[in-house]
């Protein structure tokens, strides 16, 4: 039984990695921080099939025990500051778990001394300003906030030792993926969210920032496969994970919209500079051709189905909650 450790287990893609690992077989490991009250939203379902681990990014020691404990044959590093918006309040401590996060656990990987296949959570936000459009694996970065530069950080990091210690280490550069399970401040979740209170008189309004964004947007679940897939080649290597479509946030509004019943939202959005950001990321799209050729992935989830299956769940779980 291969054994697996995954940090930022509480997360969404964690979460989600977590359940196609039991699936396959695998003894899975899961790292949280300490907290006073936990947050297990996402992995309640999980207690008793999963062994949570105790560890922090910003703690050399706590990755090397979770790696002696968990002995695992591949760490999937989730674990991240993952919010860019909070990257400019908190950009010191974004570099240290986002970036040099990345470089303690490899540290952790070679002193433990095992050959352990290590997964690097890479970002679209790397790309930035798209230098080419849809950006791929050679495409030049060009980061926009703090996020994205701690994120290129982890990446070349991932790469350095790759090459500098002959590890097994991959990234996958994942472009935006969302689920039922996605943090509420991000703009779909808070879309889905805010769409299912209007639908049953529980808020009057949605307010965000910029409308105009555009995201290369997929499922968390078919990306989850990609980690998988990458970790199980003959080679470490960098693959580029996108649909290869690109949608702005009014495009997601006028479907997550849709799905209650309301085709003119305007009335419903208000916008507040609070949700600008000081250097914007205006279009994200991505090549996967690498991956779907090497690794035989592809995207199942389309467009309107994630926005669908979002708006959906949240109507339920709002439902339960006030019945
Ligand atoms: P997420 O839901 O925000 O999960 C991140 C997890 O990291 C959280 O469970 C968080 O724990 C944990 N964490 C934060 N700081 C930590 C620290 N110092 N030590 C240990 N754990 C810490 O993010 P996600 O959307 O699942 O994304 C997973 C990874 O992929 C992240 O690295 C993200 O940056 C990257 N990524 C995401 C996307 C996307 O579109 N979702 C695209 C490309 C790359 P708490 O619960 O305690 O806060
Ligand atoms: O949902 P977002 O906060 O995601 P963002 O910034 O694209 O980052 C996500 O994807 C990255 C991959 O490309 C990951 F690496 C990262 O960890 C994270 O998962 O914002 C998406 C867009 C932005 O352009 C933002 O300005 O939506 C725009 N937006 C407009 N109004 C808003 C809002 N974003 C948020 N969070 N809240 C708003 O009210």
């Amino acid at each position: 039984m291969k054994r697996a450790l995954i940090t930022g287990i509480n997360g969404m893609d964690g979460s989600h990695l977590a359940d196609l690992l039991l699936e396959k077989g695998y003894e899975v490991f899961g790292m949280e921080r300490r907290c006073s009250s936990p947050n297990r939203t996402n992995t309640k379902h999980l207690e008793g099939r999963i062994t949570f681990l105790h560890g922090d990014l910003t703690d050399q020691n706590s990755l090397l025990r979770c790696i002696k404990e968990s002995n695992p044959d591949e760490v999937y590093n989730l674990a991240s500051q993952s919010f860019v918006g909070e990257s400019w309040n908190t950009p010191e401590q974004t570099s240290d778990v986002t970036g040099l996060g990345v470089l303690r656990m490899l540290e952790a990987i070679r002193e433990y001394g095992k050959p352990i296949k290590f997964y690097q959570a890479s970002s679209s936000e790397m790309f930035g300003r798209m230098v080419e459009n849809p950006a791929k694996e050679s495409t030049p970065f060009y980061p926009r906030s703090p996020y994205g530069v701690s994120k290129l950080y982890g990446h070349w990091i991932t790469k350095n030792y790759r090459e500098s210690y002959d590890m097994f280490a991959t990234s996958g550069i994942l472009f935006n993926h969302e689920s039922e399970r996605r943090g509420i401040e991000f703009v779909t979740r808070k879309i889905t969210d805010g769409v299912s209170r209007i639908d049953l008189g529980l808020q009057d309004k949605i307010t965000l920032g910029n409308l105009d964004a555009k995201r290369d947007w997929g499922y968390a679940p078919d990306y989850c496969e990609a980690m998988w897939l990458m970790l199980q080649q003959d080679k470490p290597d960098d693959y580029v994970i996108a649909t290869g479509e690109t949608h702005s946030i009014r495009d997601f509004l006028d479907i997550a919209f849709d799905v209650i019943g309301v085709t003119d939202w305007e009335d419903y959005v208000g916008q507040d500079v609070r949700y600008m950001r000081p250097a914007e990321v205006d279009v994200l799209r991505g090549d996967s051709t690498k991956a779907q050729t090497e690794l035989g992935w592809k995207p199942k989830t389309s467009f309107e189905d994630l926005v669908s299956k979002m708006v959906s769940n949240d109507i339920e779980r709002l439902e339960n909650e006030i019945r």
